[in-house]
């Protein structure tokens, strides 16, 4: 029965947390249901924008009635003074008579301490309820606020025998070659929607020019950050993403890239960012970190043969997601990972492995690491 009444109400919090989706980020996603009597007295999420955490917002919203009730929050309770006060403070003040947290907060800030602080004060506290499903909204913070380097999700489109593309010569117009449907194409809006950046290499930027753009209108705190690995700078200056760039386009470049190219950039409201590399290419560990520094906590990277070879052979890839379309491309098209796995081969490394069908298209999701630990 008690259960029962746990899990329903952490999966309101839940809900909440997911209204946050856009908006929380750099901060975790967070939602809040206080609960007295078997009724919702104060329901919260948190933005970022609005400083106050899920716990303030349904406190606020229920006043007196706090006292005695039970606050279930998709995340521990922070401990730590930040950009506002302790939530396991507030919890205390407001009287509330039990907590129940999906899971511990991976801030080393916190984890762990916000649960401590509540039961000293005498509060019960119940931890785990949906741990699976609330640390699956926050793994790009986990990740980011543990490592100092975003998590990387690698999409692909694919066809059913695992390649990109056809094969440059079978390609009639610069249009985007759609191998997957409406539904599924909707569904990596969706994921574009929930990334901080969106990643391509310069070889995808010139062959496909793509906008790159969350077209899902959404509300979004910041806009999605559209990175292009350009090591020599050559993306032109006529291009969809310069014509379109608004505070939103990052070109990453090797340190030793022409200045001219760079300032024509710059004079089109382009960002340009060097990157220490030790070696010809751009060091996509320094360029990940460059990321993590712009408060950027995940990076789906939606390009390239080369892009994808070069992050999975640096180890790089937290979550991958790969939507097969039931069309064949054949031999000679432009394979998932140039020199490296096959798709196939890639899906026997990922752990917890789930399939979801879109339309006539399905999407395996698997992960080379859990940012969780
Ligand atoms: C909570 N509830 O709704 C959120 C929490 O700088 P601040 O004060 O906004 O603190 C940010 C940190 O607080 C963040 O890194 C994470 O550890 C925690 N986020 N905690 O109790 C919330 N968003
Ligand atoms: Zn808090």
């Amino acid at each position: 029965m008690e259960l029962t009444d746990d899990i329903r109400y952490m999966q309101q919090a839940l809900a909440l947390a997911r209204e946050g989706v856009g908006l929380a980020s750099p901060n975790p996603t967070v939602g809040c249901v206080l609960v007295k009597d078997d009724r919702v007295v104060g329901r919260g999420f948190h933005m970022y924008e609005h400083r106050d955490h899920a716990e303030i917002v349904a406190l606020k919203e229920a006043g007196g009635e706090a006292e005695g009730a039970t606050a279930y929050v998709t995340l521990e309770p922070c401990s730590h003074h930040g950009r506002t006060g302790p939530c396991a403070d507030a919890l205390i003040h407001a009287r509330v008579g039990r907590v129940a947290a999906a899971t511990v907060d991976p801030n080393p800030q916190v984890a762990g301490q916000g649960l401590a602080r509540l039961a000293q004060a005498g509060i019960q506290v119940t931890a785990g309820v949906l741990q699976e499903e609330a640390r699956a909204l926050n793994n790009a913070f986990a990740k980011w606020i543990v490592t100092g380097s975003p998590y990387v999700v690698l999409k692909a489109a694919l066809s059913v025998d695992g390649y990109l593309a056809p094969p440059p010569q079978r390609r009639h117009t610069q249009e985007p070659h759609w191998l997957t449907g409406a539904a599924a194409r909707a569904h990596v809006q969706q994921m574009r929607h929930a990334s901080d950046a969106i990643l391509i290499g310069i070889g995808t930027a010139l062959a496909d020019s793509p906008l790159l753009t969350d077209r899902t209108n959404l509300p979004r705190r910041r806009k999605l950050l559209r990175v292009i690995l350009d090591t020599h700078l050559r993306l032109p200056l006529s291009s969809k993403l310069v014509a379109s760039a608004a505070d939103d386009l990052l070109v990453l470049c090797h340190e030793s890239a022409s200045t001219a190219s760079e300032d024509a950039l710059l004079e089109l409201g382009v960002q340009v960012e060097r990157i220490q590399s030790p070696h010809q290419h751009i060091d996509l560990i320094n360029a990940l970190r460059a990321l993590a520094e712009r408060q950027i906590t995940s990076v789906l990277l939606e390009g390239g043969s080369r892009l994808n070879a070069a992050f999975l052979a640096g180890d790089l890839v937290d979550e991958v997601d790969l939507f097969y379309a039931d069309a064949e491309l054949g031999h000679g098209a432009v394979p998932f990972a140039e020199g490296g796995p096959s798709p196939y081969l890639l899906e026997q490394r990922l752990s917890r492995l789930s399939k979801a069908e879109f339309g006539s298209d399905t999407l395996v999701t698997g992960y080379l690491r859990d940012p969780w630990g």
